[in-house]
């Protein structure tokens, strides 16, 4: 049940299994967005806990180690009682995540559902990642072995805090890696919380470890770690180039980057408007805006479009915004006062740009961080609304007329995370699926992420994919041995 007193039991660094202060001692606080009040004091770690973190998770990874020679069916029996003790504390977990990020308690419920799955797909994959044998010329017999690549960091946005967890945890846990993981300092308490169920469930220490922290220190820590292989970011491209500075400079650790977007929605005049418009809303709409693969274009062809800016408008006045433990509250606030400012800051420079403001566009209320829902109509190309990643509940609707048009402009970002079209026309559809320079792209629906198809960017979004079977090949490295033989047969 909703519970906006839920009681928070985990609020220190988690290393070698169990729960500890900074060694610094310093704390940093955590905020509800809702009251811009404090939750808790979490541990503030930096340099020297990543590097006690990354000492726990080398030993933990040593040769002979008891995770190292752990059966693969016992992590994938590991991996499933972690899903069910999340599955078990579902309310205390959504309670946490919508306490800490504003997202609504129901929203956090479905996150963390998601949480479980995501752990439970990957589970099944622990004792079916193998190698080939290999027809080389010559007397030889040649295989590969898949690895685990040891030691790795991740670095989580604040967006969706335990299902990120998840994102990065599965796949390491899978493939037998080891992490040193930072979550994001605005929404450190899930990422926590799966810490100690991780303890529960039976992993040895030091397979999983938390910093929280903020990211110039625990995160920069992480990305030019010499000990660390690999890094796993989500969040800003800015940061991610940053990150890959980093891993340059070090150690040249391997990178995965899952970073944002502008993803473009087309809608073609053929399609029913009753379902086209609640679609295209929600497909920016969702968790207040705050999503990578936000489709934060909305291109409609020029027949629908007055129709669609009208029938668009009347639903974002519903949205109902409000407290995130409410019951009927759609949209609760945005995570934090920066991000709550650069939205306001983009609702501006939407006007002063000549975009028309249809509805919304102000703070809710005095306290917190709450936005109007916000539909712009006559929005250009060149405008900064339609090019800029807003990360809020911000809808700028673009006319356009022609197929080849659509697909040109959609393509012109440096982003390319995700893409949607809705039309009734199985031409037009193959067509923008073929041509549009995205990593998802979704016909007639939107945001329909799921834990076997893989996710991640073209372009500036990123590279390396998350989710599915591929989503495991960035926690592995393939060797190859070859062995002479006296004769081949
Ligand atoms: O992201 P940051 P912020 C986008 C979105 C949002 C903007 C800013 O447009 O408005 O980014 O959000 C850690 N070395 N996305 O500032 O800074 C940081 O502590 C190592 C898209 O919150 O990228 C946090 O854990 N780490 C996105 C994580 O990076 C560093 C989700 C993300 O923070 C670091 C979030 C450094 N120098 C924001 N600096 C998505 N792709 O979903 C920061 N961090």
């Amino acid at each position: 049940m909703a519970n906006p007193n839920q009681e928070i039991k985990y609020t220190k660094l988690f290393i070698n299994n169990e729960f500890v202060d900074a060694k610094s001692k310093k704390t940093f606080v955590t905020i509800n967005p809702a009251t811009g009040k404090k939750i808790a004091d979490i541990a503030e770690g930096d340099k020297a806990d990543v590097d006690l973190a990354v000492e726990a998770a080398k030993k933990a990874f040593a040769r002979g180690s008891e995770w190292r020679n752990m059966d693969a069916t016992t992590r994938t029996r590991l991996m499933n009682k972690l899903a069910d003790l999340i599955d078990r504390d579902s309310n205390i977990m959504a309670n946490l995540e919508a306490l800490d990020n504003g997202k609504t308690y129901v929203a956090a419920k479905g996150d963390v559902y998601f949480t479980a799955k995501l752990f439970r797909y990957y589970a099944g994959y622990a004792d079916k990642i193998h190698g080939n044998t290999i027809p080389v010329d010559g007397n030889f017999f040649s295989f590969t072995r898949k690895e685990p690549i040891g030691v790795v960091g991740q670095i989580l946005p604040w967006n969706y805090p335990a299902l990120m967890a998840a994102f990065k945890w599965a796949p390491v846990l899978a493939t037998g890696c080891v992490s040193v993981l930072k979550p994001a300092e605005q929404t450190p308490l899930t990422a926590l919380y799966i810490a100690a169920l991780s303890k529960e469930a039976g992993f040895p220490p030091g397979v999983l470890n938390v910093v929280t922290g903020f990211g110039p220190t625990a995160g920069g820590a992480i990305s030019s770690h010499p000990d660390i292989r690999k890094v796993a970011f989500t969040g800003s491209t800015e940061v991610g180039k940053l990150i890959m500075e980093a891993a340059a400079k070090s150690n040249l650790k391997k990178v995965s980057l899952e970073l944002g977007g502008k993803s473009p929605l087309v809608v073609f005049d053929d399609v029913d408007l009753d379902e086209a418009v609640p679609l295209a809303q929600e497909a920016v709409f969702t968790n207040h805006g705050q999503i990578c693969c936000a489709g934060s274009r909305t291109f409609v062809q020029e027949k629908i479009y007055d129709e669609f800016v009208k029938r668009s408008v009347a639903l974002a006045k519903q949205r109902k915004v409000g407290n995130q433990f409410n019951a009927d509250t759609k949209q609760g606030p945005q995570v934090d006062k920066d991000t709550f400012d650069k939205i306001i800051t983009y609702i501006d420079y939407g006007k002063k740009d000549g975009a028309k403001l249809e509805v919304g566009g102000k703070r809710v209320g005095t306290e917190g961080f709450f936005v109007e829902p916000t539909v712009f109509s006559n929005v250009t190309d060149d405008m900064r609304i339609a090019k800029d990643e807003i990360f809020g509940p911000v809808q700028s609707i673009i006319k356009f007329k022609t197929i080849d048009e659509v697909i040109e402009r959609s393509n012109n970002t440096n982003y390319g995370l995700a893409s949607g079209v809705l039309t009734k026309n199985i031409d037009n559809a193959l067509t923008f699926a073929n041509a549009v320079e995205a990593g998802t792209v979704w016909v007639n629906c939107f945001n329909a992420t799921a834990v076997n198809t893989p996710f991640g960017g073209y372009k500036e979004s990123g590279f390396g994919r998350e989710l599915g079977e591929e989503g495991l090949s960035s926690y592995l490295e393939t060797k190859s041995v070859s062995i002479k033989l006296p004769c081949r047969n």
